[in-house]
């Protein structure tokens, strides 16, 4: 009798170990320890790599970590990949990075200082031969210092559209510019009727603006509320154009009183097997702090129509999506 039981036992052991082995690995959310924000997804080298800011006060913002990870699941920290140390003009506040690959060299673009009117600051650019750096300053001093269309230069995004241009979407304050970048990063290119800025700002607009091209459509993103409180969110629009207009459809990513809240600052990536996600940050339920946020990941999916769903926060995050 007790063989059998043991034999039993050992026969159920061995069928729920077998079930657990073909669950799919989940990344959970956060996706990895530490208070990081504004996370930017990329795929460079073959891996994935998310580029966050560190999620701090002001003044200790002075550094930025990226991770890179080959499924979504396990995640590598790349510690201080740009410093101020190589960023002589940046002092304090250095935010929410956007890297770009481009002929043989990786361009982290971020912004730095929070600058206000006559102060030294804004959206610099950093360059490195691999996507974790070092990455040293590209220009010795800022790209956009100024504020333009009462845009604070912070939270830039660069996009790359099908023609070969490159164009930048940043600002905070409410406000939000599109400027062209030149070739090779170092300055801004006039558009056709010779204006360098063009404001672009939808409706809610606050900060943290994302363009994703798909389908022939503009996809812009942007945050709405405060990113300090719990109601900072998401929302977007389709156009045909990268100049806009940009209705406002509706949110797609809303903080979720079971999950989590403050979820905003986005960025969307998809991955080789052609799933799509969207990387937030969020402030777990047991905080109160601003700076305590995490970053998460959802997989992001469209209607028929084009238009977005609206994205599910979990704690689960996202399957393994390995890459070879
Ligand atoms: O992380 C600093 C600032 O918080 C970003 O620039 C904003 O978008 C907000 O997320």
């Amino acid at each position: 009798m007790k063989k059998r039981l043991l034999l039993v036992g050992f026969i159920i052991a061995a069928l729920v170990s077998t079930v657990r082995s073909e669950e799919p690995q989940k990344s959970g959310n956060p996706l990895f320890p530490g208070w990081y924000a504004d996370p930017e997804a990329a795929f460079f080298d073959n891996h994935y790599w998310i580029f966050p800011t560190a999620s701090l006060p002001f003044d200790d913002q002075t550094y930025f970590d990226c991770f890179s990870s080959k499924d979504l699941v396990e995640w590598t920290k790349h510690e201080k990949v740009l410093t101020n140390d190589s960023i002589q003009w940046a002092k304090r506040a250095m935010w929410a990075p956007s890297v770009v690959y481009k002929d043989g060299k990786y361009y982290f673009f971020f912004g730095a200082n929070d600058v206000h009117k006559g102060e030294i600051g804004g959206i610099g650019v950093a360059v490195a031969d691999k996507p974790d750096g070092p990455y040293q300053d590209l220009l010795g001093k800022p790209l956009v210092n100024e504020i333009v269309n009462g845009a604070q230069p912070i939270d830039q995004f660069v996009f790359l559209d099908d023609d070969g241009s490159y164009y930048m979407y940043y600002g905070g304050w409410g406000h939000c510019n599109v400027v062209k970048l030149a070739n090779d990063f170092k300055s801004l290119e006039p558009f056709e009727d010779g204006s360098y800025y063009r404001e672009v700002t939808p409706k809610n607009y606050v900060e943290g603006p994302f363009m994703l091209k798909k389908d022939g459509k503009y996809y812009f993103m942007w945050s709405e509320g405060g990113w300090t409180t719990s109601n900072y969110c998401v929302a977007y629009a389709i156009s045909n154009s990268p100049f806009g207009p940009f209705e406002r459809i509706g949110k797609i990513i809303e903080p979720d009183p079971k999950v989590g809240m403050g979820a905003g600052h986005h960025s969307v990536l998809q991955s080789p097997s052609g799933k799509w996600y969207a990387v937030y940050h969020r402030r777990p339920l047991t905080e109160k702090d601003g700076n305590s946020r995490a970053t998460c990941i959802e997989e992001m999916f469209f209607n028929a129509d084009g238009t977005i769903k609206p994205v599910r926060l979990t704690f689960e995050g996202v399957d393994a999506d390995p890459v070879k």
